[in-house]
């Protein structure tokens, strides 16, 4: 699924953008269940809408009505396939979450390792972001800082959380040359390390620019805290 250079690159720079695809089909139809999903949840904030897969109501402190059937497109087993060879093991789905910014809309997702916030060790884990719309630096694509997965855990800042985020890494100067925006079509795809530094900017656009996220982890790694 990943070609022996795409999954060396995961590995250098902590994320890759591959040639893999979705189908017409499957994009078709991952719009339209991402924008009822959107749709029933219009007050949840742009990083909360995590798709439920428990029943308990204190798994799902922002209320988020699920999506049956989008939890199950998450198991596609091509999805897992890519996360294994990216983190060369065998990988296991254990969520999903779709971030939408509306058009025009402010809203945007600090500087972060995901690492940070997952409950998960060790921190052998990524993300498989499906864009559902182009993603531009104008509405907001998600940027990464390349390589920055081999500093290990970083210290995050509490201070100053703004409710649609609990916490953010503050990059060096020297960090902030190596950002690097990653722009996709809709259908194609990029994974990140749960380690490397990234987030994305308001959406100063026209269009929407919507991404679902699906969240792997190594099968022989452990949930070892609780969510943050
Ligand atoms: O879609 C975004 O803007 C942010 C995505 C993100 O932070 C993630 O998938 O971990």
């Amino acid at each position: 699924m990943l070609t022996r250079a795409e999954a060396s690159r995961f590995q250098t720079d902590g994320f890759v953008v591959p040639k893999y695809r979705l189908s017409t089909e499957a994009l078709a139809w991952l719009r339209e269940a991402v924008a009822d999903l959107v749709a029933a949840n219009s007050t949840v904030p742009l990083t909360k809408l995590v798709l439920p897969r428990s029943a308990r109501p204190e798994a799902n402190p922002f209320g988020v009505v699920g999506h049956h059937a989008l939890n199950r497109f998450a198991e596609n087993p091509e999805f897992v396939a890519l996360a294994s060879a990216a983190l060369d093991c065998e990988a296991v789905l254990w969520g999903a979450q779709v971030f939408s910014k509306a058009p025009a809309s402010g809203a945007r997702v600090p500087w972060h390792q995901d690492a940070f916030f997952w409950p998960i060790g060790p921190p052998n884990a990524c993300t498989l972001w499906i864009a559902v719309d182009q993603t531009t630096h104008e509405n907001g694509c998600v940027q990464a800082i390349s390589s920055s997965h081999r500093a290990g855990l970083l210290p995050h800042d509490t201070e100053g959380a703004d409710g649609n985020f609990s916490a953010s890494f503050d990059p060096s100067p020297a960090m902030f040359s190596n950002i690097v925006d990653l722009l996709l079509k809709p259908g194609e795809v990029s994974l990140h390390h749960s380690l490397l530094v990234h987030g994305s900017g308001s959406n100063f656009s026209g269009q929407s620019r919507t991404g679902f996220a699906v969240r792997f982890m190594d099968a022989r790694a452990r949930f070892v805290h609780a969510h943050r």
